[in-house]
């Protein structure tokens, strides 16, 4: 089982070959990741959210590890905890809270909410309220940029209880034997819903894909630049034509299942939560790292987050002030 503490760790020298600025990009993304969610949270206790959302706090290595790897134009789908990958592709927060409140400036006129935000310019073709349900979507995504010729990449993200899913191993099984350009990054939170992912899930998890002759590989989920390298090396292999990969990303979701889930001692103790929180933080990791390695020191990551928060906090507010669509577009851009 995975726990906190036995979690592998941290290659030190990964990020080392990126520059200072773009290590201070990823740490902005990050906070501004947390950020948004804590907004997120906010708006739905004060009762200006309609409907729910998952918060994506504690996993934020991960989004940005990945899209930091990847091109504005290869793709991604993403999950019903999808903001962090939205915001790491590449969407902007303004639009992302438009959508959440039902605003017609959201990225789908405010008639999709937090599960269905989908932004093509950034190369996200959506997130997605069925478990598994983008795995054949990021298949057609890499099957159509291999027919064109386009070397263009797709991520799959899907969290550990997709593994759970057919679709998911039909996939698998055409994208080998078709040798498609796509990466499946599994999430394991540890959780699905209410329940601990060893209690459904049997067996090896990279032993999946590995079946399908899918190389698979495990990352700290918690360490950006653990991720971002990895990613990096398996997004340049399979650009190169070598046909699909899969990397599972150990992490925790530090909140609920979605953001009414506040009473969660009847499935997970107060203390492990605690634990994560204290010792695998991932903005706290990747911030001991630059300011122990002198790139940046805590003056400059606190000036940083302050950017990041009122940004956050602008967007929010214009999303607040915005309009909902007129009653006569109701039938607009719908579709079933
Ligand atoms: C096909 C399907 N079955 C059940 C659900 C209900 N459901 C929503 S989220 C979830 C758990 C998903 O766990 P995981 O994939 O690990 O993602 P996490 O919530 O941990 O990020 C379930 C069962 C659903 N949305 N779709």
């Amino acid at each position: 089982m995975t726990t906190a503490t036995n979690q592998p760790k941290s290659n030190s020298g990964a990020g080392s070959e990126l520059s200072t600025e773009r290590l201070l990009h990823m740490y902005k993304q990050m906070v501004s990741i947390r950020l948004f969610e804590e907004q997120v949270n906010d708006l739905y206790t004060r009762a200006l959210m309609p409907g729910l959302a998952h918060l994506y706090i504690g996993e934020e290595a991960v989004a940005v590890g990945i899209c930091e790897a990847l091109n504005r134009d290869d793709y991604i789908t993403s999950t019903h905890r999808g903001h962090g990958h939205c915001l790491a592709k590449g969407a902007a927060p303004d639009r992302m809270f438009a959508e959440l409140l039902g605003k017609e400036a959201g990225y789908c006129r405010g008639k999709g909410g937090s599960m269905h935000i989908a932004d093509p310019k950034s190369g996200n073709l959506g997130a997605n309220a069925i478990v598994g349900g983008s795995v054949g979507i990021a298949a057609g995504a890499a099957f159509s940029a291999k027919h064109l010729g386009t070397k263009q990449v797709a991520v799959c993200f899907f969290g550990e209880g997709a593994l759970g899913q057919g679709l998911l191993y039909e996939v698998m099984n055409l994208a080998r034997l078709w040798d498609l350009p796509v990466i499946y990054v599994c999430e394991n939170n540890m959780y699905n819903e209410y329940t601990h992912f060893s209690e459904t899930t049997a067996g090896e998890i990279l032993a999946r894909p590995a079946a399908f002759g899918i190389p698979a590989e495990s990352v700290d989920g918690q360490d950006v630049r653990a991720i971002y390298a990895t990613a990096k090396r398996i997004v340049d292999q399979v650009r190169s034509g070598k046909g699909p990969a899969f990397l599972l990303c150990n992490t925790y979701r530090y909140k609920g299942h979605h953001v009414g889930d506040v009473n969660r001692e009847y499935y997970r103790a107060k203390t492990e939560e605690q634990r994560w929180m204290a010792e695998r933080d991932p903005i706290k990791i990747f911030t001991d790292w630059i300011t122990g390695q002198k790139l940046a020191d805590q003056a400059k990551l606190d000036e940083i987050q302050s950017r990041a928060k009122v940004e956050i906090d602008a967007a929010a507010e214009f999303a607040i002030k915005a309009d909902y669509p007129g009653l006569d577009e109701v039938e607009e851009d719908i579709y079933a």
